[in-house]
C-alpha cells in the first residue's frame, strides 16, 4: 500500500481487518517530514505507527494518546521558535530516539523499523517503510506583500499547523525528491506483491511525493499484481485535510475524476499507474470521464466511519477487479 498519515491510518486498519493474514507492506510518505529544535519528526510514519499499534489518539488523528505538553511549554516559556508545532511529550521520545539513531548513521527504513518492533510486535505481518531514506520536505510557496517576489515558501508543517491552510497555495515544491531512492524494500515489496492499493490520502503532499521518488513510479508501471487507487476526494471535498487548498497548485481539480485521471491508467502509453480507481457513490457522475482516460472505475460508499466499513470497501473492491 501507499499511504499518508491520519487518512492513511484509517485506511491501513480498514485493510488489516479485511486481510487480517496477509503480508501487508505499507509505503509511507515522508515529504512532509521535518526538522524542529534538533528533532527529525516523521508525521505520516508515527501516525501511522502509533495508530496501527494502538498508541495513537484516535480524536485527534495524530501523536500519542494520553498525551501531555510540557516540554513545548517550556520551549515557549524561552521564547524558541516553531513553538506552533505540537510536540507531546510523549511523542518527544520517538522524535529523539529517531534522531540520535539517524545522527549515528542508522538509516531511516532501519529506524522504522526499530521504531515499529515496539509498536507492531502483536501484528509481524504488518511492515512499514519510508518512501525513501533520503530526506524530502515539502514547501508551499503563499502569498506576502512584504517578500520581493509578493511571496515566500513555508514549510508544508507551516501551512497546515500553523497557517491553517488559509493562505492561497501558489506553488508546491518538493526539496530533495529528484536525489532522493527508494527505501531498500519499496520495489521488491512492489514488484512481488499480490496486489497493490493506493490509499485515499492526499494527492498532493501524501501519494504525489512517493510517486514522484525515480523508480517508485517505474515499480507500480511495471509490477504484475492489479493496482487499485481510492479517492480521498469525496463530492468535491477531501475527506480529511486540506487537499482541496493544494490541488489547485499543481492545476488538478478538486474532484475525485480528475484526481484519479491525474494518477493516470497503466494502460496505454501515459505513465500512468492505476488499473482501477474506486470513488464514492456520490461520484457516479465522475465515471464516465475517467473510464475515458483508461481506467476501471468503481463507485461505492467510501466514507471510513469504522476499520468494518473500511474493510468492506476494500474487500468488495478488490473483489470486483479480481473478478
Ligand atoms: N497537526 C496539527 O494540526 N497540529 C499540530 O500541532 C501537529 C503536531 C504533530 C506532531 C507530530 C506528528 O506526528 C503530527 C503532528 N500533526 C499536527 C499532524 C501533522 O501535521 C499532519 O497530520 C500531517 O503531516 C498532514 O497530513
Ligand atoms: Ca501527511
Amino acid at each position: 500500500m501507499l499511504a499518508g498519515g491520519v487518512g492513511g491510518s484509517r485506511f491501513t486498519q480498514g485493510v488489516r481487518r479485511a486481510y487480517g493474514d496477509a503480508d501487508i507492506t505499507v509505503i509511507g510518505n515522508t515529504a512532509d517530514d521535518i526538522t524542529l529544535h534538533g528533532l527529525r519528526i516523521c508525521p505520516d510514519l508515527d501516525t501511522l505507527m502509533y495508530t496501527l499499534g494502538g498508541g495513537g489518539d484516535t480524536e485527534r488523528g495524530w501523536g500519542r494518546v494520553d498525551e501531555s505538553w510540557r516540554a513545548v511549554e517550556e520551549l515557549r516559556a524561552y521564547g524558541a521558535d516553531n513553538t506552533w508545532f505540537g510536540l507531546g511529550d510523549r511523542d518527544l521520545g520517538t522524535h529523539l530516539f529517531r534522531t540520535q539513531l539517524l545522527a549515528a548513521g542508522v538509516p531511516l527504513s532501519e529506524v522504522t523499523r526499530r521504531l515499529c518492533a515496539r509498536w507492531w510486535a502483536h501484528d509481524p505481518a504488518l511492515r512499514l517503510l519510508p518512501m525513501s531514506d533520503d530526506p524530502v520536505e515539502t514547501w508551499v510557496d503563499v502569498p506576502d506583500p512584504e517578500a520581493a517576489e509578493g511571496r515566500r515558501a513555508v514549510h508544508f508543517q507551516e501551512y497546515w499547523v500553523r497557517l491553517r491552510a488559509e493562505p492561497e497555495a501558489l506553488a508546491v515544491t518538493r526539496v530533495g525528491i529528484e536525489e532522493a531512492r527508494p527505501a531498500p524494500g519499496v520495489e521488491e515489496a512492489l514488484a512481488g506483491a499480490e496486489l497493490v492499493l493506493v490509499g485515499p490520502s492526499n494527492p498532493v503532499v501524501s501519494i504525489g511525493p512517493i510517486l514522484a521518488v525515480p523508480g517508485i513510479r517505474a515499480a507500480l508501471r511495471s509490477t504484475s499484481a492489479p493496482v487499485l487507487g481510492f479517492a480521498g476526494i469525496l463530492h468535491g471535498a477531501p475527506v480529511l485535510g486540506m487537499a482541496h487548498r493544494l490541488l489547485p497548485a499543481i492545476g488538478v481539480e478538486v474532484d475525485a475524476g480528475a484526481v484519479g485521471r491525474h494518477y493516470g491508467s497503466r494502460a496505454g502509453g501515459s505513465d500512468g499507474v492505476l488499473d482501477a480507481w474506486v470513488m464514492d457513490t456520490g461520484d457516479e457522475t465522475s465515471v464516465g470521464a475517467v473510464e475515458a482516460a483508461g481506467l476501471r472505475a468503481l463507485v461505492d460508499d467510501l466514507v471510513m466511519s469504522s476499520p468494518d466499513a473500511t474493510a468492506a470497501f476494500v474487500r468488495r473492491a478488490v473483489e470486483r477487479v479480481a473478478a
